[in-house]
This record gives structure tokens, sequence and C-alpha cells, in this order.
């Protein structure tokens, strides 16, 4: 099987050793090849082999397992994938394997959606103008340990901002020492010299995705690390303000061979996320919790609380308010998922019962 996997060109869309082990752990379907969803419409989907992309829907019984699983592909994700008979028509995408991690959010209706999934390093990406904010960058921290991405916050902007080097320490300060695992970088997004600044991340086979708000420069930071080449790739649209605003994800390739997904900017940003993966995302808080004089301190009034006295203000009102959130959201969610499912089954005692009356009548 390895032979008819061009593993070389596979890994110029990055493949990585985990897909690989996964591809091997399971029977492959009948006439498909790997390939990685690179971009995802309203009614097909882009796969790419490293090669060449190819337009494709979902098999039946693909889309099937995934709406019992409550599930969607994403980009990022590998597929096993078959060519039509005739170039006119589109293949289809038969199996998905299984993927190394997902970025995941939760919608309205209290289901979770799927953002990209295979990721290695998250570009958080904030504006050094009025879209500095330091929770929100807590939020997007978040979402980016879901997955056990890497980070780098990437303060854009920097051309048109007097202090970039205050803002740098600002967030440094912010994160302290726990967190010295977030690169923190300020840069033109427009100029050559992001690329170079990022070039440590940017390595052939990783993929990264960019995360943050609309406007922030995400698109302009990939056109960038992507080269000229990859313009006519981004699919933009000028949203009511006649700006262009990205409305699908969508994966590009790096001049260094690295896989960047470009992401449109999230308006509304419901971690799907537990109290554990809190935690982990802001370690130095459980660890000056051990220092507080109460055991069970909510770090809110007590007299001798070391998270209080060491823990900037700011951060620690980003992990309550993102807590209290997770606790109110996993209520919420068993009680709406509890609530579709009587809605669920009477519909399907209606149609039963339906069915058995029109029988009878024959
Ligand atoms: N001066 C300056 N302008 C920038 C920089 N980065 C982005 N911009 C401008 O900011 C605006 C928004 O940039 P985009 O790259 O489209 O922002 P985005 O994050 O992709 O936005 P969405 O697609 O809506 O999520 C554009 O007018 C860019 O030219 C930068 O580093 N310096
Ligand atoms: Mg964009
Ligand atoms: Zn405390």
């Amino acid at each position: 099987m390895h032979d008819s996997l061009d593993l070389r060109a596979l890994r110029d869309i990055g493949l990585s050793h985990d897909t690989v082990q996964a591809a091997l752990a399971r029977p492959r379907p009948d006439g498909t090849r790997l390939a990685r969803v690179i971009e995802i419409q309203r009614d097909h989907l882009v796969v790419h082999d490293g090669t060449d992309a190819h337009a494709v829907q979902p098999a039946p019984a693909l889309r099937a397992a995934l709406e019992h699983e409550r599930e969607t592909l994403v980009v990022g994700d590998w597929v096993w994938w078959r060519a039509a008979a005739s170039d006119d028509d589109r293949g289809w995408a038969v199996a998905r394997l299984p993927a190394r991690n997902r970025v995941s959010r939760r919608d309205p209706a209290g289901g979770r959606q799927g953002l990209v999934a295979n990721i290695d390093t998250a570009l958080i990406v904030m504006g050094l103008d009025h879209d500095f904010n330091l929770r929100r960058l807590d939020r997007f921290l978040v979402l980016a340990h879901s997955a056990d991405a890497r980070v780098v916050v990437v303060l854009t902007k920097a051309d048109a901002c007097d202090a970039p080097a205050a803002a740098i320490a600002r967030v440094r300060a912010h994160l302290g020492d726990a967190r010295d695992d977030v690169a923190v970088l300020a840069v033109d997004g427009r100029s050559p010299e992001a690329a170079a600044a990022l070039a440590p991340w940017l390595v052939r086979g990783a993929t990264l995705v960019t995360l943050g708000s609309s406007g922030a420069g995400k698109t302009t930071l990939t056109n960038t690390l992507t080269g000229a080449a990859s313009h006519t790739g981004v699919v933009r649209a000028a949203d009511e303000r006649g700006q262009h605003t990205t409305t699908v994800r969508t994966l590009h390739r790096t001049d260094g061979g690295a896989c960047l997904i470009d992401t449109p900017g999230l308006r509304q940003l419901w971690l799907d996320a537990d109290a554990q993966t809190l935690n982990d995302a802001f370690p130095e808080i459980g660890m000056l919790a051990l220092r507080c004089r109460y055991r069970n301190c909510r770090h809110a009034q007590e007299p001798g609380c070391a998270v209080r006295e060491q823990v900037p203000r700011e951060r620690l009102v980003s992990f309550q308010k993102l807590l209290r959130e997770a606790n109110r959201e996993s209520d919420d969610i068993f009680q709406r998922r509890r609530h579709l499912a009587v809605m669920k089954q009477r519909t399907r005692d209606n149609r039963a019962r339906h069915a058995a009356r029109e029988a009878g009548e024959r």
C-alpha cells in the first residue's frame, strides 16, 4: 500500500506521520487515493493530492456516517477519494481519516461546529489598532489549546502603531511565565519581513491556521506568506462596508512548503472547552491556587489568595468568565440535546402512526 501512496507529494500538502499510520491502520476503500480537504464550498469540496486539486462530493455513505456522528468534513481533513468515471464529473470523497486534532466551536443550537483539522500551529492574529484586546486573545488561546496546537500571537499593523514593543510587553506580562511557550511578534502583515519573522513555524509539511477577528489582517498575512501566486485561490466577498472579508476557510501553500489555512473572522466564538481544557490553558492559575490560604478558594474576596495577588487582573477575569461560560454551556447543551431527542422521537412516532394508518386504509 505504501507503493501506491505518493508520500512525497502528499507530504507537500502536510501529510504527517500520524496520518500515514491512520491510513495504514484500516482497509483502504477500493480504487481510492489519499488527499487533503483544502476548501469547502456549499455544494462540493476541493481536495488536493500534493500535485493537483480535485472537486469532489461526499459519497452518500460518508455523508450518512458524518451525520450520525454529528460531524462535518473540515479544511485540513484527510480523505480517501475516488475519481469520477468521466473528467466532467466530480469525484467522490469516500471516507474520512481520523484527525490528529480538530479545532471546533459551539454553535447556537448547542452543536459542535468543526473549523479545521490536523493543525500544528495557530497564528492568533490581532491588529495593533482597535482590535487589540487581551480577553479576546485569551479566548483564542483556549481555542488553540483545545487542539494542542503551538501558538504564535501575531500583532499586525505594527506600522500603524507608535510602540509595538510596548504592545508585545503587555501581551507577555498578561500571559506571564507560565505561558512562555507562546511566541509574540509584531509585524506589518504586508511586508516580506513578516514572512522572515514567522519562518521558524513555516517549515515544510507543517500546517498552520490563522485565527482572529474580522479585519485583524489574517488574509493580508496569508497573502504575504504564500506569495502572489495564491491570491486567486482566496475567495473573498465585499461586505456591507465594501471591505473584503473572507467567507470560507481555504488551505494555501507557503513558499517554504508549509500549509496555511486562512479562516474568516469569528464573530461569535463560543468555546468548545471544558473546565479541564481551561485549566490547561491557564496553567499559572492552578499552580498558584495551591498557595491560596483556603483550599476551595474561588480567588474572589478570600484573604490570602495567591492567585489574586500574582495573576494580572485582566487575565483572572478572562479565566473566570470563560469558566462560567464553560459550566453554563455544558448545562444548556445537555438540556437542548434532551429536548431535541424528545422532539425527534415524537416525530418518528407520528410518522409511524401515520404510516400504519395509511397501510390500514389500503
Ligand atoms: N497598515 C496595515 N494594514 C493592514 C495590515 N494587515 C492588514 N491590514 C489592512 O487591514 C484590513 C483588513 O485586513 P484583512 O487581511 O482582510 O483582514 P482579515 O483578518 O482577513 O478579515 P476577515 O477576512 O474579515 O476575517 C485591510 O484593509 C488590510 O489592508 C498591516 O500589517 N498594516
Ligand atoms: Mg480574511
Ligand atoms: Zn485564591
